[in-house]
C-alpha cells in the first residue's frame, strides 16, 4: 500500500482563490451542468460561462489518506437559478467532509431520504457534512465569488448519480439583491 510519507503543506493564495500546492485543476462550465440547471434552455445559451474551479492536493486514495481542495463559484446565475456546484454523495457514505468558508457568502444543500437542510456558508465558518448526506454549494451573492476548503477522506470517492436518484428539495433562485429557496415539484 503507497501512503503519503513526507509532511507537506498547502497554502490558500490570497485573491486567487485557489490552494498553492494543489496538482489539479478542474473548471466547470454551464455546458457541464446542462443536464442540472433547471432551465435547459437558458443553460444551452451560456454553455462557455464558467461556473466553479476546484484546485485539488491528491493523495493516494487509502484508508487514513484525506483529500484537501478550494473551490470557488463564480457569481452569476441561469435563468435566476443562482450558480452552485453540481453536487454530490459520497461513494462510500461512511465518509463525512469538512468545508470552512474563505470569502463569499453561499449556502450548502444537503439532503438525505426525505430530509433537507441548507445552511449559510461565510468565511471562518465550517459546515460539518456527515457521511450519507448529498451536498451542493450555492454562490448567493450576485458580486463575489464563494470561495471554501474542503477536507474529506480519501476513500469517499463521488458519486455523482445521487442527486438524481434523490433530488435536492429546493433550488436557489436571486431574489432581488437576496435569494430566495424554491421547492422542487
Ligand atoms: C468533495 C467536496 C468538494 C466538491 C467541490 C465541487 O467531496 O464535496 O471538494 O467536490 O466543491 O463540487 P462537485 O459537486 O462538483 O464535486
Ligand atoms: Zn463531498
Amino acid at each position: 500500500m503507497i501512503m503519503t510519507e513526507k509532511p507537506f503543506i498547502t497554502r490558500i493564495v490570497p485573491e486567487e482563490f485557489r490552494l498553492d500546492g494543489a496538482d489539479s485543476l478542474s473548471i466547470t462550465t454551464v455546458k457541464d451542468m446542462a443536464s442540472i440547471f433547471l432551465s435547459k434552455s437558458i443553460a444551452a445559451t451560456m454553455q462557455d460561462r464558467i461556473v466553479y474551479r476546484v484546485t485539488k492536493r491528491n493523495v493516494p486514495l487509502e484508508s487514513g489518506e484525506l483529500l484537501q481542495c478550494i473551490t470557488e463559484i463564480l457569481p452569476g446565475d441561469c435563468d435566476g437559478e443562482l450558480f452552485m456546484t453540481k453536487g454530490h454523495g459520497h461513494s462510500n457514505s461512511a465518509c463525512a467532509e469538512i468545508y470552512l468558508g474563505i470569502s463569499g457568502r453561499g449556502l450548502v444543500l444537503l439532503q438525505r431520504g426525505n430530509e433537507f437542510q441548507a445552511i449559510e456558508l461565510e468565511k471562518y465558518k465550517s459546515v460539518y457534512i456527515p457521511g450519507g448526506w448529498n451536498h451542493r454549494t450555492v454562490n448567493v451573492s450576485s458580486e463575489d465569488p464563494l470561495v471554501f476548503y474542503s477536507i474529506w477522506p480519501a476513500q469517499s470517492g463521488y458519486d455523482y448519480d445521487a442527486i438524481f436518484r434523490n433530488p435536492f428539495s429546493k433550488r436557489v433562485f436571486r431574489d432581488g439583491s437576496s435569494y430566495k429557496l424554491v421547492g422542487v415539484q
